[in-house]
């Protein structure tokens, strides 16, 4: 079993999507091993963004991730990591496969609704950041 970190983003929150997208993950076959509703200081956005700050739309970004509340969450399904970004679909809700989280509920490639790690080394970093004594066995 293969663990993955997803956040529900504060456009999605607002909008009242947690809900469907937390069915959408259980659908998939992913169990919730940790969940949390929390809004972020942006000094926890900006640690948890770190590397893309040289890249332009950093600021806004922090911004748009400390507006509301958000929900973070520890997956856990075979291939988590690869499966939930699959589910998600891609950055930009105009790119995304129909059924996916961002082309049913994201607004734009910023407010794009959901999170997912991109590999299981990421998955481990954000679980970590956030989920402190979460433990990967
Ligand atoms: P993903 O979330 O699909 O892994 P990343 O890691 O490239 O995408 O980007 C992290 C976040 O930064 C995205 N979820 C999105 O909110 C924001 N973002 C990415 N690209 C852009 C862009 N070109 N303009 C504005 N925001 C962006």
């Amino acid at each position: 079993m293969e663990h993955t970190f997803a956040i529900i983003k504060p456009d999605a929150v607002a909008k009242g999507h947690i809900g469907a997208i937390l069915s959408l993950m259980q659908k998939e076959g992913f169990v919730i091993k940790a969940m949390c509703m929390a809004r972020l200081s942006k000094h926890e956005a900006e640690g948890f963004y770190a590397e893309h700050k040289e890249r332009g739309f950093f600021g806004s970004l922090v911004t748009f991730m400390t507006e509301g509340p958000v929900v973070l969450l520890a997956l856990e399904r075979e291939d988590a990591v690869a499966h939930w970004r699959k589910v998600m679909g891609a950055t930009n809700p105009a790119n995304a496969d129909e059924g996916t989280v961002r082309k049913l509920f994201a607004e734009s490639i910023e407010r794009n609704a959901s999170h997912g790690s991109d590999s299981p080394a990421s998955a481990a970093r954000e679980l970590g950041y956030f989920f402190r004594s979460y433990d990967l066995s």
